[in-house]
């Protein structure tokens, strides 16, 4: 197969309420929408690089440059034999996953409609629904937490996650443990502590989380080593981890127990399925991050969840959650056990309203 063209568009959409996390506040997503045409049918694509550099160095500026710049040139007139092949491809392009993400995903969108199939198919996925939990960012008050938790559950979500943050940390996850003793609950620190934290951190311990993701620094393998050996919670990593020598280094080292898996993070479906086939030979579970992704990039991370070392819920929840209305039909909806069903229509089974999109767009750009 070859990439005829593909086509840049960035999307503006609000929220429907602030994402608060130990880094910053987002409020209005700037999404970095790819298009890539192939043999006559159109892949879908989402780079979830960020309006700043702030969970990673890459923006949508960055992935932008780089995809027109350093991966269209390494694509274009390129023929290979199918999407799987396309990450080693672009190998050239030191690190910008997910520049390089945004663009993989649409030609796996591409291939598995080519084929006929589901993307869940295609990628070797064996579910038919998926596990959901709820990422909650920081809030004003304990009060407003609880709410906030009460409403998720009330939704069926099988797994509440907190943001946390020196200052909001032990106090609201003993309010929670307090009011919901049984439920499956984790904190994501999104790197903001330090090794000197771990006393600190060690309180957390008390309220049996299922895990604490990312506490330390976004590259200090070698301090989540020393602060597993301290902790008896198991640590999840996310931003440690960009590929599959950074997984296997922390598998045996034993730096976590748990790995979040994204698709922008890591490069795209097939760098994240190596990683996911990875961690189940080591029996290591492995659960897909949120990336406040629209629609395109939730589809691709429920195609990806159905794995089946994807044994833990993810961050991936229902549309109405981020948006006042979705850029896909339908929209994805959450059943009140807390699943997703995988759609059976061929690709990502789930239909980008163009028309919408068209409507949101602020820039665009062809190439071929
Ligand atoms: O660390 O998982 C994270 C959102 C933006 C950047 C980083 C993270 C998150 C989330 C949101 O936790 C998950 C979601 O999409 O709901
Ligand atoms: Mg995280």
């Amino acid at each position: 197969m070859r990439v005829q063209k593909i086509t840049l568009r960035e999307i503006h959409l609000p929220l429907v309420e602030p994402f608060e996390t130990s880094f910053d506040t987002t409020t209005l997503r700037r999404i970095l929408l790819i298009e890539a045409d192939v043999e006559g049918v159109t892949g879908w694509g989402e780079s979830t690089a960020g309006e700043n550099p702030y969970y990673s160095y890459e923006t949508v500026e960055t992935a932008w440059h780089i995809l027109r710049d350093y991966l269209w040139p390494l694509l274009k007139g390129r023929e290979f034999s199918n999407a799987d092949e396309v990450f080693d491809l672009c190998a050239r392009v030191r690190g910008h996953n997910m520049a390089k993400a945004g663009l993989e995903i649409a030609i796996w969108d591409a291939e598995a409609k080519l084929k006929g199939v589901p993307l869940a198919k295609l990628l070797g996925g064996t579910r038919e629904e998926i596990s959901c939990g709820v990422s909650i960012g920081i809030q004003p008050t304990i009060e407003q937490l609880i709410a906030k938790v009460e409403k998720e559950l009330a939704a069926g979500y099988q797994r509440i996650k907190i943001k946390i943050k020196p200052g909001w940390d032990v106090e609201p996850v003993r309010a929670l443990r307090e009011r919901f003793p049984r439920i499956r609950l984790m904190v994501d620190a999104n790197s903001i502590y330090t090794f000197a934290d771990t006393a600190h951190l060690k309180q957390l311990d008390a309220f049996y989380l299922i895990m604490i993701e990312q506490p330390l620094g976004c590259d200090d393998l070698y301090s989540h080593v020393e602060l597993q050996r301290q902790l008896d919670t198991p640590i999840c990593l996310d931003e440690c981890i960009h590929d599959i020598e950074h997984a296997r280094a922390a598998i045996e080292t034993r730096a976590c127990g748990i790995i979040n898996i994204k698709l922008g993070r890591v490069g795209g479906h097939a760098a994240a399925r190596r990683i996911h086939d990875l961690c189940q030979s080591k029996s290591i579970p492995v659960w897909c991050g949120g990336m406040l992704e629209s629609g395109i990039g939730r589809a691709h991370n429920i195609a990806m969840s159905t794995l089946p070392n994807f044994s833990l819920p993810g961050d991936v929840s229902a549309s109405r959650r981020y948006w006042q209305a979705d850029i896909i039909q339908p929209e994805v909806e959450v059943s009140s056990q807390g699943t997703i069903l995988v759609p059976e229509a061929p690709g990502i089974g789930y239909t980008p309203c163009i028309d919408r999109i068209e409507s949101l767009t602020c820039r665009r750009e062809v190439l071929e």
